[in-house]
């Protein structure tokens, strides 16, 4: 320890006339080396090495090494630089055999990193290492600290912590060894075993907060903990004399007990180093030191009559009433978080409601009465905020369990709900009321487990989308409706009177789609009826016939047109391709004529797609439906996929 104490770590102070003298002027001869990257020395030479005083540089003239040299090595007092260009200093001090050996001062980031012995470029003997908290000044041996050995340890302040023997860099047995704390007074002079307050001493307050030393406790310590002694507030009191269990006091009336922040934890009675008897209980919650609980104790836990706060799922209530072994058992009574009005009265068990209850609304009037299991389920009645009884049966989450036409009051009388509801939640038809502005409807429609369902038109969102098929003639449309309906060729098709349509479903993704088709009559008589009902169409399928070639001009697309909704789209279909295969074919000219016109009106955007279709033989009918679910599910806007319009059939076919 003696030893240790002599070690005087000021040695920049001890370096400086060696220092001066490296700064001197040097008047020896210039050397430079040929070797990568071009060095320089300035200095005294011995059988071409450096010997003596000199100056090694490096290619970017920056000082390597200033210092003495032997044998052409660094032997001496010298100071050596880290990086060449930076001109930081790594160590100064002694070199033998171009290491740190003897003293020297050792820097990383122009930091001191260590200071003390050196032995061949090692930590050895005694030293002073610079920690981020402190430094420890100790005996080292080989770059290591020794296992055991005397040493001071001083924290970021420069202040000592702890003057004695240590184990592996902490206090072990030290008699009358002082702890001191970061703000470089007393918190600790006592002794110490194992690297823990052990036997006699005196532990303080932390002395950032007072401007005196004041004692916390002054007495015997076991393993860091009060054994025997005297407990005092910071303000000097003396609060307890005795013993001690696991820091609390063993046995008293009014005991205040400090937590490790020096906050009230507990002012009451103990038993064994347990709360028992009347006692307050405090916790801190946003710097603030709130009181939990006021009441009886026993063997540590609420027991008794009490009241306090934050009880579990109940922690916007404040709870008044028995308790048994630290849970609520017997009569209580929780109150809003105001602590004034009551939310219920009632028996409690394992925290919970149990047995007869009454909850209340926020402005004391009744809203169950009943036998409660627990806070979510009671069989009693239910009352409207104006006391009336609205409700007999089951109560699930303060709501009646099953009901058509139930009305839910939220706990400050606003009605949140009117309608259907299954196990406790909104289920079936229903209206949703906001609960902070009166009588705001949220949500009308239908409920599952209190969410509400979009319905289906919302935001153009659309499960039902309507299309006609429309034509000049007979192309085959009562044939081609039930195709895509029913997928069956109708044989002996009589002509179509007036309007019809058929519905097809499909589901996608759980949802299901309907697609209305109408059929309408393609003759010229029946033309005023059917074009008024273009209006509510979403695609309007204008067929037209392989083997005629009359079917469309452009005051008929000019009529549809003008009939339609804005966002219709118009299909145009070829129907009945399968004659292309018959062996007698004299429609081939027909078909390319078909796409030649096709393709004009879809470059004037006078229709949107081409298809080509047989009723007959089911061609091509895929690839319409596929195309018209499509457009329903881009519709829906649930429809990932890329709905590319240009591209669509009249390419492909052309392309045949
Ligand atoms: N080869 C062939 N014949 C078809 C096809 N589709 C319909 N036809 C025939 O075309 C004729 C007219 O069919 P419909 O479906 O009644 O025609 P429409 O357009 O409904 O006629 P209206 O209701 O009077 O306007 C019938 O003789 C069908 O058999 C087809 O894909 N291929
Ligand atoms: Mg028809």
């Amino acid at each position: 320890m003696d030893e240790i104490l002599k070690f005087k770590g000021n040695l920049i102070e001890n370096f400086k006339n060696l220092n001066e003298d490296l700064d001197k002027p040097l008047n020896y001869k210039k050397y430079i080396e040929d070797n990568y990257p071009v060095k320089k020395y300035v200095g005294k030479k011995l059988k071409d090495k450096y010997e003596g005083r000199g100056i090694l540089y490096g290619d970017k003239d920056n000082i390597i090494y200033n210092g003495y040299f032997k044998n052409g090595k660094y032997e001496g007092f010298g100071r050596l630089y880290e990086k060449y260009d930076k001109h930081q200093l790594l160590y100064i001090g002694y070199f033998k055999n171009n290491e740190y050996n003897g003293m020297g001062i050792l820097y990383s980031n122009e930091q001191i990193k260590y200071e003390g012995n050196f032995l061949d470029g090692e930590y050895n003997g005694i030293g002073i290492e610079y920690l981020i908290n402190g430094k420890r000044k100790m005996m080292y041996e080989k770059g290591k600290p020794l296992k055991e050995c005397y040493g001071i340890l001083y924290d970021k302040n420069n202040n000592e912590i702890y003057k004695g023997l240590l184990k592996e860099q902490k206090p072990k047995n030290a008699k009358s060894a002082s702890i001191y704390y970061d703000y470089g007074k007393i918190k600790y002079i006592g002794n110490f075993s194992d690297f823990k307050f052990n036997g006699k001493g005196i532990l303080y307050y932390d002395n950032g907060k007072y401007k005196n030393e004041i004692i916390y406790f002054n007495g015997i310590f076991k393993n860091d903990k009060f054994e025997i002694g005297i407990l005092f507030s910071p303000e000097g009191n003396k609060l307890y004399e005795g013993e001690f269990i696991d820091n609390y006091p063993k046995e008293g009336k009014n005991v205040t007990i400090y937590n490790i922040h020096e906050d009230i934890e507990y002012i009451g009675d103990l038993l064994n180093g347990k709360y028992d008897g009347y006692g307050k209980l405090y916790e801190m919650l946003d710097d603030r030191n709130f009181l939990k609980y006021e009441g009886s104790f026993k063997d540590g836990l609420y027991h008794g009559f009490g009241k306090g706060k934050q009880f579990k799922k109940y922690s916007e209530f404040l709870y008044k009433g028995n308790f048994v072994k630290g849970k609520m058992e017997g009569n209580g009574i929780l109150y809003y978080e105001n602590g004034k009005n009551i939310f219920c009265n009632s028996m409690f068990k394992d925290n919970d409601l149990y047995g007869k209850g009454i909850i209340y609304y926020y402005n004391n009037s009744k809203k169950i009465e009943g036998i409660f299991d627990n806070l979510n389920t009671c069989q009693g009645i239910y009352y409207n905020p104006k006391g009336e009884e609205i409700y007999k049966g089951l109560i699930t989450n303060e709501i009646p369990d099953y009901s058509d036409n139930a009305i839910v009051y939220d706990n400050y009388c606003y009605k949140i709900y009117e309608g259907q509801i299954k196990n406790g939640t909104y289920n079936g038809k229903g209206i949703e009321y906001s609960d902070c502005i009166e009588n705001l409807i949220l949500h009308e429609g239908n409920f599952i487990n209190n969410y509400f369902i979009e319905p289906n038109n919302n935001l153009g969102f659309k499960k039902i989308i309507k299309a006609i098929l429309y034509s000049k003639g007979l192309p085959g449309k009562t044939c081609l409706l039930k195709r895509l309906t029913q997928n069956y060729f109708l044989e002996n098709s009589g002509a179509t009177i007036g309007v019809d349509f058929d519905i097809l479903k499909f589901e996608y993704k759980c949802n299901e789609y309907k697609i209305q088709i109408w059929d309408t009559n393609g003759s010229e008589r029946f033309r005023a009826i059917t074009s008024s009902y273009l209006k509510n169409i979403d695609i309007i399928l204008i067929i037209i016939d392989l083997t005629d070639l009359e079917g469309i001009d452009k005051s008929f697309i000019e009529e549809i047109k003008s009939n339609k909704s804005k966002e219709a789209l118009i299909y145009l279909v070829l129907n009945k391709i399968d004659l292309l295969e018959e062996e007698k074919n004299n429609y081939i000219d027909n078909l390319f004529k078909w796409r030649k016109k096709a393709k004009l009106l879809i470059e004037n955007k006078e229709i949107d797609y081409y298809f080509e279709v047989s009723a007959k033989n089911k061609k091509g009918i895929d690839t319409l439906l596929k195309n018209i679910k499509w457009y329903i599910l881009r519709k829906a806007d649930c429809h990932k996929e890329k709905f590319s319009k240009s591209k669509f059939c009249i390419e492909k076919y052309l392309s045949l």
